[in-house]
């Protein structure tokens, strides 16, 4: 039988991972091949794989950890989007602080499921809010050097790495963020592109169909920092529950100004987002807002452009914050929200948290003494 192909795109958090591979599904679809996704999450009600489905992709998921430490999982979710209506390509997106994927997902499919997968070049997405601070080593680029530690290390380790949101930026910070990653990364195959536009990604489409080489080498990793500086992270996934008293509501204006609030406390008690997002999601609607950087306000990245008289608000925070004051920011706004809106608030499924240290199901270093 023909091997499926493995795709994973790697990046920090808010880098434009799953957009960027909402898009690619797209254009393999349109060359006639079946897509079946994976995300993953550290916990339960991921917003990423609600936002695929209702595009109408079919999308397996990870929870509970990221893919290095639930590699038995990743392998069985694999498998059962290869059931019936077998895809020819997964593509498969790891928690955005996770690195050392190479050694501990890659090498480990290489090596045992040989027959079955057939890997693609590991792809990287650049952040660019966070990058261009960590790139160009200002002072204070919003989290510790830990932190910074894990975005550089997931660079490090790609064969690609994609340079995102260029509909943003000006083409000299585009010029300088592709300068600065080959600098420093002289092996990397760059490519800049806007996964919300489409411009670039037909390259990097192609390229990711392109037989893998086959690395010599993974990166040296320190697993005390990398856990540090993924434990920086408050970690809160939950649904708020809105129900209008007496009308119907505009769903992104409701959803803009929820996350409009959680941001401007969460930055008022000087934490630095990887990424905030909430899904507002009811019967067929979905619209999904998102914060990923301090001095940039949120935006709404999916519009419902409905009225609605409930809605399901499903919130996935990751701030470098106390789990336990990103709880209560949420429990607060949740609250005034209510007021604010006429509507009952109630906040279910909560889960927050630090992530735990990293604890690899295998490890298959290349190249190291
Ligand atoms: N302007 C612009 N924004 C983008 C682009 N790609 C993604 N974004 C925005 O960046 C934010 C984060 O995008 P996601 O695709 O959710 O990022 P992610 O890497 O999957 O995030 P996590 O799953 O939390 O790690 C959203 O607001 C997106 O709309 C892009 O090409 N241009
Ligand atoms: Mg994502």
């Amino acid at each position: 039988m023909k091997r499926l192909r493995y795709v994973m795109i790697g990046g920090f958090l808010g880098a434009g991972k799953t957009t960027l591979i909402g898009r690619l599904a797209r254009l393999y679809r349109e060359q006639g091949l079946r897509v079946g996704i994976v995300t993953n999450d550290q916990a339960e009600g991921l917003v990423d794989t609600l936002s695929l489905r209702a595009q109408g992709f079919d999308v397996g998921e990870v929870t509970g950890a990221c893919f290095c430490c639930k590699f038995n999982d990743l392998v069985r979710v694999v498998g059962e989007l290869a059931g019936d209506n077998r895809p020819d390509i997964i593509l498969a997106e790891p928690v955005g602080s996770c690195t050392d994927l190479a050694a501990t997902v890659l090498e480990p499919l290489r090596h045992l499921y040989a027959a079955e997968v057939e890997l693609a070049p590991l792809a990287v997405v650049l952040k660019p809010e966070h990058g261009e601070k960590i790139l160009g080593d200002a002072s204070n680029v919003g989290f510790s050097p830990k932190a910074a530690y894990i975005f550089l290390k997931q660079l490090e380790e790609a064969d690609i790495v994609v340079v995102n949101k260029i509909d943003k930026l000006s083409l000299e910070r585009v010029d300088r963020l592709v300068d600065q990653v080959q600098e420093r990364f002289t092996d990397k195959q760059v490519v800049a592109l806007s996964a919300r536009t489409g411009v670039g990604c037909d390259e990097l489409a192609q390229l990711l169909l392109e037989p893998e080489n086959g690395r010599a080498k993974t990166p040296e990793m320190d697993y005390d920092i990398y856990a540090e500086g993924e434990a920086e992270l408050g970690w809160l996934n939950c649904t708020v529950k809105v129900r209008g008293v007496d009308t119907a509501f505009e769903v992104d204006d409701l959803l803009a100004d929820f996350v409009e609030r959680l941001a401007a406390k969460c930055e008022s008690s000087g934490a630095e987002p990887a990424h905030l997002k909430v899904l507002a999601a009811d019967d067929d609607l979905t619209a999904v807002a998102n914060w990923v950087c301090s001095g940039i306000p949120p935006e709404t990245s999916i519009r419902s452009a409905v009225k609605a008289k409930e809605v399901d608000l499903v919130v996935n925070a990751r701030v470098a914050i106390a789990p336990e004051i990103l709880t209560s920011i949420v429990n607060e706004v949740a609250k005034e929200l209510g007021l604010g809106w006429s509507t009952n608030t109630e906040v279910v499924e909560m889960q927050s948290f630090r992530p735990g240290r990293p604890m690899p199901t295998h490890r298959m270093p290349l190249g190291q003494s």
